[in-house]
């Protein structure tokens, strides 16, 4: 049977927990034997979007790129996880609609929970000024309206967030 393919948009602020959860539901996905690619901000900040900045102009282009390479897969039918923290809604609607296949995450957390975490000390450097335009400090981040998941991860566990996301592709592709 051929498999249909999806875009699952994880969207959120740093430390808010997009990656952990995505990596939890690639490995179910590929358990059950589906065919997944992950498209995380900050690796594909390594090659394919490597020299973008965190301007808004630099923002857009990085979630542009991410979603031409998901549309891609998608209609190739591969699971395609993007997890990138994409803080602009006109983008994030874009790309929706030229992938069609879209079911958005949001991964919520608090800004206050985030800054505690704190898991790369980067909200500490962006406190200091040592990191300019740092979403949620001095750069905007515009949630989603109606996010087809929301997680929100400081009231939740983590197979709580996964199981959401599950039974909502569930709902579209047989997983
Ligand atoms: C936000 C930044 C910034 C600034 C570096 N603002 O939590 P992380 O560390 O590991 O992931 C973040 C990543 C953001 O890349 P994205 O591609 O997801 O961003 S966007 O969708 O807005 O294009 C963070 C780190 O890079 N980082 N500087 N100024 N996050």
């Amino acid at each position: 049977m051929k498999q249909q393919g999806m875009t699952l948009w994880f969207t959120g602020l740093s430390g808010a927990g997009k990656t952990t959860i995505s990596k939890a539901v690639e490995e179910q996905l590929r358990e059950q034997g589906y065919k997944v690619e992950v498209l995380d901000g900050d690796i594909v900040r390594e090659n394919l979007t490597k020299g973008l900045g965190f301007s808004k102009a630099d923002r857009d282009e990085n979630i542009r790129r991410i979603g031409f390479v998901a549309q891609l897969l998608t209609r190739n039918g591969v699971i395609v996880i993007v997890s990138a923290i994409s803080p602009y809604r006109a983008i994030r609607d874009e790309v929706r609609s030229k992938i069609g296949n879209f079911i958005e995450v949001y991964v919520n957390a608090p800004l206050a929970v985030c800054e505690d975490r704190d898991v790369k000390g980067l909200y500490k450097k962006a406190r200091a000024g040592e990191i300019k335009s740092f979403t949620g400090i001095d750069d905007p981040y515009e949630p989603p309206l109606n996010p087809e998941v929301e997680c929100k991860t400081n009231q939740e566990t983590l197979s709580e967030s996964v199981e959401k996301v599950m039974a909502k592709l569930n709902q579209y592709v047989h997983v």
